[in-house]
């Protein structure tokens, strides 16, 4: 039996919340490179939910200073938000066989140690992913009923979806989730141990593409309750709908200088309100370098494309 508790290194928690209000708990697992989104993230949620009281529980590895302090200075600035840091060790993850693909980091596992570590402490909990954007009040969450599942959560895309069923030889009746947004009965997950079921299947199996979201389809698919696309709206996608709530940069990434998606604009006006204001982006490794220098040349910047390219090659050779 994993004792998630064992990985949780360290525990901080800064602000307070001194209102009488719904509370809701919300968690995020990231890696020191998404904290800068993740924080962009929370003041989108934190503006539009003004009447709520949110305690943010984020797992991570570690983090640059620079952002602790603005994550501290987030927890002041809204007197109805209160942040808990949680360092986790990754030693958890000595053993997964599950291909964690450039597009992931095991930041993405970490939703495992938090829907085990909260509990009974929180009894429900919004899981998101850090590349979101809230753009409308959250409570009908709150409201909703689970049942008998386990969690609710959107339907991935059909391009996804179909081919995950099937290479997953799911049942024809059960739904394929995005992973991205998940609203989680804690004391259903934690008496049917999908958590640790989860990281079982990672230990075995080498064909979970889609990490975590494939392990929970398997694990738990069964048990979930579909809800309305806005709560995981794709943000690739060109306008959203009237009656979103989150938006999800599944694929393209809003900081991306080459991502054109329509909701882009959406983001970039988050950011440009919240601490992270002058955050630019940086490349994490050849694909994204390589990336940089098309768009670059692209846009007649040839220097910088060349510079671009430079690292890229670099990067490509040494890994
Ligand atoms: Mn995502």
């Amino acid at each position: 039996m994993f004792n998630f508790a064992d990985f949780v290194i360290n525990e901080e928690v800064y602000g307070e919340l001194n209102k009488d209000l719904p509370h809701m708990h919300i968690a995020f697992g990231v890696d020191h490179w998404f904290v800068p989104p993740m924080g962009i993230m929370m003041e989108s949620l934190l503006n539009n939910n003004k009447h709520l009281n949110i305690s943010f529980h984020v797992f991570l590895t570690s983090m640059e200073e620079i952002d602790k302090d603005k994550l501290i200075r987030l927890s002041q600035k809204y007197e109805n938000a209160i942040i808990k840091l949680y360092t986790v060790s990754i030693e958890l993850y000595v053993g997964i066989k599950s291909p964690i693909q450039y597009y992931l980091t095991t930041a993405s596992l970490h939703r495992f140690i938090a829907m085990s570590y909260l509990y009974p402490k929180v009894d429900k909990i919004l899981y998101i992913d850090a590349d979101t954007c809230c753009v409308a009040p959250i409570d009908e969450l709150l409201n909703m009923q689970l049942g008998n599942c386990v969690f609710a959560a959107v339907e991935d895309g059909e391009d996804i979806a179909a081919a995950r069923k099937k290479a997953l030889a799911l049942d024809e009746r059960q739904l394929y989730y995005n992973s991205g947004v998940i609203w989680a009965d804690l004391r259903k997950w934690n008496e049917n141990n999908v958590s640790e079921k989860c990281m079982r299947l990672m230990m075995e199996r080498e064909d979970l593409i889609y990490a975590d979201q494939d392990a929970i389809n398997v694990v738990a698919g069964m048990y979930g309750k579909v809800i309305p696309s806005r709560y995981n709206y794709f943000g690739s996608l060109p306008n959203r709908e009237e009656d979103t709530v989150i938006i999800h940069y599944r694929s393209g990434k809003p900081w991306h200088p080459w991502f054109e998606g329509g909701l882009k604009t959406v983001w970039q006006e988050y950011k440009n309100r919240s601490l992270w204001f002058d955050w630019l982006f940086v490349p994490r490794n050849y694909r994204e370098y390589r990336l940089m220098a098309k768009w670059s040349w692209k846009n007649k910047d040839y220097i910088s494309s060349m510079k671009w390219y430079a690292g890229y090659i670099y990067r490509k050779v040494s890994c």
